[in-house]
């Protein structure tokens, strides 16, 4: 097999002064982070759909990229190796060490189920040679329940049980494929599963239905030896105008609800947590708290459009404070998938590579800078302080659970005056976090 991207040799760490747009700034996979290597820290993973398959078509033009990558026809299965090609010389040249894939992403869908799992059986023993040359490995597996005509009205939220069932056989082939593949994760991302109108939409049989189908893939998938987590990617809107798995607290409160929570954890996707009027370090918290973070899909939306830009994380800002979270949640048992694409005016294999080089940049510079704020101490210093109060007397009473409403109400009395408040001092937390970033 010849080399795809000839002219791209490995991208090397040549540090911040280096003027080589083909090198990495910050990322230096074996460098010391609070004793670890930068690399456990970020188990970086390329998005097969958006990498390989994604060409910049959008709503008002075709494709500005080739992604043929050498194959006569695209859609075919001469096309989808050649993919599997580009994938692995483009992972190794990266030093990423994961990928990510929904069924539909590896082969072209056949209109018989049949065809299209003879097509998955055929392309993953291709992809595990390819596994086993590099050393790559999967992070996780999906099925594309959204894409497909047949979803329009929802996979486990259809109105059609036909419809329902092939959904169920999708999720089926999909938990093989990453079991074979070893994945560590499986996802739902409920993008059709949600609803327009509430006049023809019976909500709760919808969810319960989700439910249902979700009980069944667990179930399956340890039946067949899947050992890894369940993910929910959270995701407010679209497709769909109100999706069912809106935030990280909304998802969690629905597994506890349908005696799924010990199975799944959240898939957090930074672009997600914007669309649904929240931070990305909110939905990594949240998870954290519940014991739920398990992977993230690293990209960045933009505040001035509405909708998913899976745009390559550039903010610095942003990634620090993912770092912060991820660090003190003891880091991720699943990985960074770049759920992100090049603009479309970026249609060269060059802004490929300079577009994963910034992501993993970013991530890099957001450890660094995570771990020095975490050093520092001085925010973790605050927040123990802030609260100190419930560390003895009342307080402590409060806090073990020892006291009562009436013995509360007898304290303020005895208190007499309103107690003065006791400032928040977020401009002088924010100072600290620039001369952190920047001093
Ligand atoms: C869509 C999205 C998906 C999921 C996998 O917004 O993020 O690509 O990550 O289905
Ligand atoms: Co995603």
């Amino acid at each position: 097999m010849s080399e795809i991207f000839s002219g791209i040799s490995k991208i090397a760490y040549e540090g911040a002064k280096s003027t080589n747009p083909l090198a990495f700034k910050f990322y230096d996979a074996e460098k010391l982070v609070m004793g670890k290597p930068m690399k456990d820290y970020l188990p970086f993973a390329m998005a097969w759909w958006h990498n390989l398959c994604a060409a910049g078509t959008d709503m008002f033009g075709r494709d500005t990229a080739d992604k043929s990558f050498g194959a006569d026809e695209k859609g075919t299965m001469e096309h989808a190796k050649a993919k599997v090609d580009a994938g692995f010389e483009f992972m190794s040249k990266l030093g990423i060490e994961y990928f990510c894939f929904h069924d539909v992403d590896i082969v072209p869908e056949a209109d018989d189920i049949n065809v299209t799992n003879a097509r998955l059986d055929e392309i993953t023993d291709y992809m595990l040679e390819k596994m086993k040359e590099t050393g790559i490995k999967c992070l996780w597996g999906t099925a594309n329940m959204f894409s497909n005509p047949r979803f329009m009205n929802g996979a486990g939220s259809t109105n059609s049980a036909d419809v329902y069932c092939f959904a169920a056989a999708q999720i089926k082939k999909a938990l093989e494929l990453t079991v074979k593949l070893g994945g560590k994760g499986y996802v739902f991302w409920g993008g059709r599963e949600g609803y327009e109108t509430l006049l023809n939409t019976d909500m709760k049989f919808e969810q319960e239905n989700i439910a249902r189908l979700m009980k069944m893939a667990v179930e399956y998938g340890r039946k067949i030896g899947f050992t890894g987590d369940f993910y929910i990617e959270p995701k407010p809107k679209e497709p769909m105008k109100h999706q069912y798995d809106f935030d990280a607290a909304t998802a969690i409160g629905f597994l506890r609800q349908y005696g799924l929570d010990k199975d799944f954890k959240m898939n957090i996707e930074a672009n997600h947590a914007t669309l649904a009027g929240h931070t990305f370090q909110h939905e990594l918290r949240v998870s954290a708290i519940n014991g739920m973070l398990g992977s993230i899909d690293a990209n960045q939306g933009d505040y001035l459009l509405g909708w998913d830009t899976d745009e390559f994380p550039f903010d610095v800002y942003e990634a620090t404070m993912c770092m912060y979270e991820v660090i003190k949640a003891g880091g991720l048992t699943g990985g960074f998938n770049f759920d992100a694409k090049c603009r479309r005016p970026s249609n060269t294999y060059e802004d490929m590579f300079e577009s994963y080089i910034l992501g993993m940049d970013t991530f890099a510079l957001g450890l660094i800078k995570a771990a020095q704020l975490i050093e520092d101490g001085r925010l973790d210093g605050f927040v123990a302080d802030k609260y100190a109060s419930f560390n003895e007397g009342i307080g402590a009473k409060i806090v073990a659970g020892e006291t009562s409403l009436e013995e509360l109400a007898a304290y303020a009395a005895e208190l007499k005056n309103t107690p003065a408040p006791i400032s928040g001092k977020q401009e002088r937390l924010e100072g600290i976090v620039n001369s952190v970033l920047f001093g």
